[in-house]
This record gives structure tokens, C-alpha cells and sequence, in this order.
């Protein structure tokens, strides 16, 4: 997550009050000269270091569950860099204003925290061992889900510290520590028998002394009437700095002798015991996964852990079956009817592999649609035959039999606009744009092989649960020729209109970026929870509203940052709208400055009763 402090030229990083004070002096100690610096008890907040009359006063920034920063008891502030702004017109509570910003010498670099420079490496390591993913998958999991992967480990990485002894009893933490030399502040950390507590154990004097830490109802940790800490890991570097309330500071630690490096090594917890991964688990038809029994809060379901992030054929023992058409004998249609369209029916069926069997979705050609519908359908499946993505609905093969089937992954809680209609006063707008980060990604992948959709609308968005969608229905779909970048459509059809580009409609050319101007549409269909988009408007009418420059007002609810990216897709000109490498970039910078908020409302998984 990208730090909005980093840019500001009085931001000194993880620096102690010490060093903080130190630097005041170089300053000059004027009234009112100020510095900002990382908190080290929450995460993502900050302290404000401020001298008057010639005293030291530090002000602890919190970051707050909606996001927004504010100094306890203040007015909340959008960025840390508007609260300063705030302070420097108005005292409102603190010592006086913030006249002088204490900037760093040209020299000086902000000081990384102790989780800042490893936690890239930290996450991919993480993401590729506990998911055992590699390649596409593993960079595309990176992508998605490094605002969660980030928050789980910041709470789960104690448990590689060297210093993290888990749970061993008080007199195996004093037999650990009285072993060979027994300086003062020699520490270890243990897991207590009831949950959610610790002990540090710390020697002074020769002497163990033990402290309980325990966790507070919103899971911050503290020892007895100390400071809160989001995170054990923390609260035992702010120990290394400040007794508070300890007979000593924590200096020297006991290398656990089960942990293989004394140092945060960039590897997962061995046991992310706040984690339980998803393929483990059931899923109900609604796309809603109970949470795991006792992962609370941390049982989030990442895309992941369902069965179908990456392709059921990434098993070399499944490849090996691999072929366009599948035996009928495998396959086992319920009656079950997921929905319907011009070409036949789609039915909900299981698809018996090697090893396992998996959940399938059945387009099954209506009969009487012979020549035309089934060439239409074997377009369809060769072309889907050439995709293989997490955020793109996968075909598992056609199968010839009572009819031409289309067999492909099942997305068991339908199409987004339907979802979001049903549950728009339970889905925080975080979550809408978590789910179109997605559709981002699974567009950029179109883009850069040269495929064009044609049909990126919400209903053809399906979603696998709550937190996970994939495209769908590419039976418009065309891939290019190498060095051509449009494709020409001889005569239009049947199209949706409200979904096109200017230069589909005028010209019939199709391009990755007249995908853009669909996925802005689609963008407003998920935004405003699933209404229809130009609503009183005729097909039509909307060429004449555009050339008009006219567009569609935002939605609702849809933060001012997402409308104006809806309005860089609608761009009237092809050549100056925005390719899907640069929407990707755009939404995901915004998704990662929301993720605090995110994991806040959207873990609150929504309940849905089966259909
Ligand atoms: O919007 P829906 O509920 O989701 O209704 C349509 C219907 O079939 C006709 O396209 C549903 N559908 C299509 N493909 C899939 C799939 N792979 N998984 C689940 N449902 C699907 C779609």
C-alpha cells in the first residue's frame, strides 16, 4: 500500500522520539517548527513531533477504520498531508500551530520500518507458499490481493520472528533464557494458553520477569494499562525502544531454536494459524463460504482459495487428459437451470477428472439452432480454448452428445449486476471496487493477446463469491491478427448498443479500446449497484447524448476517483482513451489507498440464503 506520507519533505519514516527530538534541535527549536514520522504502535499512522518553548510534543496520527487520518479528539483529514495543512492554520488542541516544517536533510532518506522493506518479498513468498502458485497466477495474486495477503501478514508475522517462541510453557521460556550469557533485556515472546494472549518474558538482573499481553475486543494488543499495538510484532519493536512500564527495555533476543533464521525472514508464518486455506472448504451455490471456524476476522476468503483460481488443467497429472472434447460418460448434467439466452440453456453439471471432480456450468445448444448456433458455439469454445486466466471464466471443453454443450467453470453467484442488485445495502462500495480491480486484470490479460470481448457489460460479469468475479460469454469475441489492432465487423447485428464505443457504432471497428469504453459502462452498472445504464434512453438516442459530449452522472455512491476514471474510459476518441494496462494501473492505485477501509466493511461477508 503506498504510503501518503512518503512525498513530504518533513516525513522522516520509522524513526524513534529520540532521533525525532534530535533533529528538532538541528532545526533550531523555533515555536511551532514540526516533523512528522511513523507511528510505531498502529499501522499506517503517523507522529507529529512539534517544538514550543523549547519543549518536545508528540502527537500520535491515527489512522481511522474509514480511513482518514486524525489526532485523537481532532477532526478527521482525508491524508496526513491535509491534517498538517489543517494544524498550520488553526492549533485546535495542540501545543500551538505548525509554523516550520523540520525537513529532511537532501541527504536523508525517510527511514523504512521494519515491515516496509520487506514486505514486498514478504507477500509474494507468502502468496507462493501457502497458495503454492507460480508464474501468471502467482504475479496476478500479487496484483489482486496484496492489500489483504499485506494485513495478514502484519498480524501473522510474529510468528517468524526469531524472538516468537509459540506456545511454550513459563518454565521453558525461563530454562530458554537463563541458557548461556544472560545479559539485561534478553527477551522471548510466547503464545499463553487461552487465546488471543502472550507473555514476554524478559530477564534483568539475572532475574526472568514475565508480562502478560492481551488483546482488547478490536484486537489490539497491550500489556496491562500500556500502549495498544495493531500488531505483536509492533508492540515488541516500540518495547526495543521504550520500557513502557517494564522493568527494562527489550534488547537481546532468545532465538527460538525451532525457527530456521533469527531474523524476519521473507517467508510465510509456518502456520498461518490465523489462516485456513479456502480449498479445504465448501462453498454454497450463492457464492457465500462460511468462515472457517475460529479464523474470524483473518478467514477472508481470498480468489485463491477457491478451486477455480487457477485452471483445473494446471495439474500435469490432469493435463495429460486435455482435449476440446470431452466424453459424455464424464459428465454429469443436473437439472438444474442457471439460465437461459437465444442459443439454449445453461445447466449446472459436474465435470469427473482424474483426481477430482469439479463444479460445472453446461451451455447447452437449443435443437433446431443447427448449422448457424453450432458454429456459433465452436467459435465460441475455440476461442475460450485460448484463455487462461484467474478473473476469466475458463472452458473445460464441448462435449457432442444429446446436443452440443459448452462446458465451463462455475461462477456460483451469478452475474454481478443481479448480485449487486439484490444485496446493494450490504455491499460496501470498497467491495464494488475490489470486484472491478478484477475485471481490470482479466481485461489487461485480453488486451495484451490481442483478444477483443465485444460484450463487457455487468451481466456478463459472474462472480464466484462476494470477493472474486471472472468474465464471461465470449461468444462476440474476436481474437486479432498480430499487427492488427481493430476488428472490422462486415455488417452490425444485434448489438448492445448502450454498451459501444463511438467508433463500434459509426464505424464497426472494434478494439481493446472499445473494450475500455464498455468496461466504464460496466463500471457504472456495478457503481450504482446494478441499475440499467442510460436508463429512459433508447439504444439509439445514446449516440446522439454522446456526440452531444454529454455522459452519465455519477452514481450514488461511487467515490469521485472511480467516476472519473468511468469518464477517462468515455473518452469519444479511440486514439485518447486509456488502454487497459493504464485502468489497471489507475484502479488498482485507488484500490490499494482504500484497503484499510476495505478490510474493514467488506470482511463482513454477506450472508445470502441459498437459491
Ligand atoms: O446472469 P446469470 O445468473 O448467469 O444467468 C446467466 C445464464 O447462465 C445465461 O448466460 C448463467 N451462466 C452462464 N455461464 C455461467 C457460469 N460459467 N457459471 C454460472 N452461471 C453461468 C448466467
Amino acid at each position: 500500500m503506498p504510503n501518503p506520507a512518503a512525498h513530504l519533505p518533513f516525513y522522516y519514516g520509522s524513526i524513534s522520539r529520540a532521533d525525532a527530538e534530535e533533529h528538532l534541535k538541528l532545526g533550531g527549536m523555533s515555536d511551532g517548527l514540526f516533523l512528522l514520522r511513523q507511528c510505531l504502535r498502529s499501522l499506517g499512522g503517523y507522529v507529529l513531533s512539534i517544538v514550543y518553548k523549547l519543549q518536545f510534543y508528540h502527537y500520535s496520527i491515527e489512522r481511522q477504520m474509514n480511513g482518514t487520518f486524525a489526532i485523537p479528539g481532532g477532526k478527521a483529514h482525508c491524508g496526513p498531508e491535509e491534517l498538517c495543512e489543517f494544524y498550520s492554520k488553526d492549533a485546535d488542541g495542540l501545543c500551538c500551530p505548525l509554523r516550520k516544517p523540520c525537513n529532511r536533510p537532501s541527504s536523508l532518506e525517510p527511514q523504512p520500518g521494519i515491515f516496509d522493506n520487506v514486505r514486498e518479498n514478504m507477500v509474494r513468498e507468502y502468496i507462493r507458499q501457502t497458495w503454492k502458485l507460480e508464474g501468471d497466477p502467482l504475479e496476478q495474486a500479487i496484483i489482486s490481493q496484496a492489500p489483504q495477503v499485506e494485513k495478514l501478514l502484519a498480524t501473522t508475522a510474529h510468528e517468524k520472528m526469531g524472538w516468537y517462541h509459540g506456545s511454550i510453557s513459563r518454565e521453558q521460556a525461563e530454562s530458554r533464557l537463563y541458557s548461556g550469557s544472560q545479559p539485561d533485556g534478553k527477551f522471548l515472546l510466547r503464545e499463553k494458553k487461552e487465546k488471543g494472549s502472550y507473555a514476554l518474558s524478559l530477564i534483568y538482573g539475572k532475574t526472568v520477569y514475565h508480562y502478560r499481553i492481551g488483546q482488547d475486543k478490536a484486537g489490539k494488543y497491550s500489556m496491562e494499562d500500556g500502549t495498544k499495538f495493531d500488531t505483536l510484532w509492533q508492540l515488541v519493536e516500540y518495547l526495543k525502544l521504550k520500557p513502557d512500564g517494564m522493568i527494562y527495555y527489550l534488547k537481546e533476543s532468545t532465538p527460538n531454536p525451532d525457527t530456521p533464521t533469527a531474523a524476519m525472514a521473507p517467508s510465510p508464518p509456518a502456520h498461518p494459524s490465523a489462516y485456513t486455506p479456502r480449498r479445504l472448504m465448501s462453498q454454497n451455490s450463492d457464492g457465500y463460504t462460511p468462515e472457517p471456524i475460529g479464523a474470524g476476522k483473518k478467514g477472508r476468503i481470498l480468489p485463491m482459495d477457491t478451486s477455480c483460481y487457477e485452471s483445473p488443467y494446471s495439474d500435469p497429472e490432469e493435463l495429460k487428459d486435455k482435449k476440446l472434447f470431452l466424453k459424455r460418460s464424464s459428465l454429469i448434467i443436473e437439472d438444474v437451470d442457471l439460465g437461459a439466452g437465444n442459443f439454449g440453456c445453461v445447466k449446472k453439471g459436474v465435470y469427473k477428472m482424474r483426481k477430482k471432480h469439479i463444479d460445472v456450468a453446461i451451455k447447452i445448444l437449443k435443437s433446431g439452432n443447427e448449422k448457424a448456433g453450432r458454429d456459433e458455439m465452436m467459435k465460441e469454445a475455440q476461442l475460450m480454448h485460448q484463455l487462461d486466466n484467474p478473473y476469466i471464466v475458463r472452458m473445460i471443453g464441448v462435449c457432442e452428445a444429446e446436443a452440443l454443450m459448452l462446458v465451463m467453470e462455475m461462477a456460483s453467484a451469478g452475474s454481478l449486476n443481479k448480485f449487486l442488485y439484490s444485496k446493494r445495502d450490504d455491499v460496501p462500495v470498497n467491495n464494488v471496487v475490489e470486484l472491478m480491480h478484477q475485471v481490470a486484470i482479466g481485461m489487461k490479460y485480453l488486451e495484451e493477446k490481442n483478444f477483443v470481448h465485444r460484450d463487457l457489460a455487468a451481466r456478463n460479469v459472474l462472480l464466484v463469491n462476494q470477493h472474486y468475479a471472472k468474465i464471461s460469454d465470449f461468444g462476440l469475441s474476436k481474437a486479432l491478427a498480430a499487427d492488427d489492432s481493430y476488428y472490422l465487423a462486415k455488417t452490425t447485428g444485434k448489438w448492445p448498443l448502450k454498451w459501444y464505443a463511438p467508433e463500434c457504432i459509426l464505424f464497426r471497428k472494434f478494439s481493446s479500446r472499445s473494450d475500455v469504453w464498455s468496461y466504464g459502462i460496466t463500471m457504472w452498472e456495478a457503481f450504482s449497484y446494478g441499475q440499467k445504464p442510460y436508463k429512459k434512453m433508447k439504444g439509439p438516442e445514446v449516440m446522439a447524448f454522446l456526440e452531444e459530449g454529454k455522459r452519465m452522472d455519477c452514481p450514488l455512491k461511487c467515490p469521485p476517483e472511480m467516476y472519473k476514471l468511468m469518464q477517462q474510459c468515455w473518452t469519444f476518441k479511440w486514439e485518447d482513451r486509456p488502454d487497459f494496462a493504464l485502468v489497471e494501473t489507475l484502479i488498482r492505485t485507488y484500490y490499494y489507498s482504500i484497503a484499510a477501509k476495505t478490510e474493514e466493511q467488506s470482511e463482513e461477508t454477506v450472508k445470502t440464503t441459498p437459491a
